[in-house]
């Protein structure tokens, strides 16, 4: 293994969150630690769990299966396996499976003596889905508010949550989500086609036969600074994308958790407050 003789420099002791040696080493390319442990834990069980639930039948059409919440009626109460519980063991293991991968992460970084920035992103995408699994739920007073695990049926519980405030995309917290989201994928195709254009620069301009040389980073920021008199920088560009990915992940929970618990009625009518300014005639 070229690999593992290349990164040797970079397994170092330590940097452990808990149990100091515990399972300080790596099984062939990978870092195992505490957290690898309670990771393959949580998902073993929960993916075996959803299995199990899609045993129960009734369908083994991969759309079709699905492993709902339990009924409202439950509250915030457990619920019997087959009526919910399944649901709420296989919620229970997720969330462990995510925080210990997230944990994973933090170990890691530390042996490396990097940044946080990769976790903390990480944990962005488990605060969203927390949010609607888990907080939004609790703020209704009932675990039958969490979506579904199946992929047509959480598309409906998408589409009904929706209509049940009639347009969503009235939601000003939606609005935000999607405008990140959308820049997301802008400021990435920009970024991604940069780096391509200087990395691939075609033929040679002197003779046909020869490929040309690499750009360097000045022909990068010329670029920008070409077209739009502005370039952002090489560092610049990845702050910009981290800003973006994280603001689309948190306003998708932030516009989740206030459609029911914070409001109720449509979102149409939360535009009122604009209508209602005494700036008109
Ligand atoms: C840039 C730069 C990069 C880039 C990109 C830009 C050399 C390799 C893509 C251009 C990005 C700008 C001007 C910001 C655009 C703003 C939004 C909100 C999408 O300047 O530096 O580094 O990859």
């Amino acid at each position: 293994m070229a690999l593992l003789s290349f990164e040797r420099k970079y397994r170092v002791r330590g940097g452990t969150l808990i149990g100091g040696d515990l399972f300080d080493y790596w099984i062939g390319p990978f870092y195992v630690g505490f957290f690898g442990v309670t990771t393959i834990f949580f998902t073993v069980i929960g993916t075996v769990l959803i299995i199990y639930g899609a045993a129960l039948g009734p369908t083994w059409n991969i759309w079709q299966i699905s492993i709902a919440p339990p009924d409202i009626s439950y509250g915030l109460g457990f619920a019997p396996m087959q009526e919910g519980g399944l649901w709420q063991v296989i919620t229970i293991c997720a969330i462990g499976a995510f925080v210990s991968w997230a944990l994973r992460e933090v170990e890691i970084c530390r042996k490396l003596g990097i940044g946080y920035h990769v976790p903390v992103a990480f944990g962005f995408a488990i605060f969203a889905y927390v949010t609607l699994v888990v907080f939004r739920p609790l703020l209704l007073g009932a675990w039958g508010h969490g979506f579904p695990y199946g992929i047509f049926s959480h598309l409906d519980w998408v589409s009904n949550v929706a209509y049940q405030q009639l347009h969503f995309m009235y939601n000003p917290a939606h609005m935000i989500a999607v405008t990140f989201f959308f820049t997301t994928v802008l400021a990435l195709s920009l970024h991604g086609g940069l780096i391509l254009s200087a990395a691939n620069p075609g033929r040679s301009r002197t003779n046909f036969r020869e490929r040309a040389e690499v750009k360097s980073p000045e022909y990068e920021d010329t670029y920008f600074r070409d077209t739009i008199g502005y370039s952002i920088g090489t560092l610049g560009i990845h702050r910009l994308g981290l800003l973006l990915a994280l603001n689309a992940g948190f306003w998708s929970a932030v516009c989740i958790v206030i459609a029911g618990p914070f409001w109720s009625k449509s979102w149409p009518e939360w535009w009122a407050w604009w209508l209602n300014l005494p700036i008109w005639i």
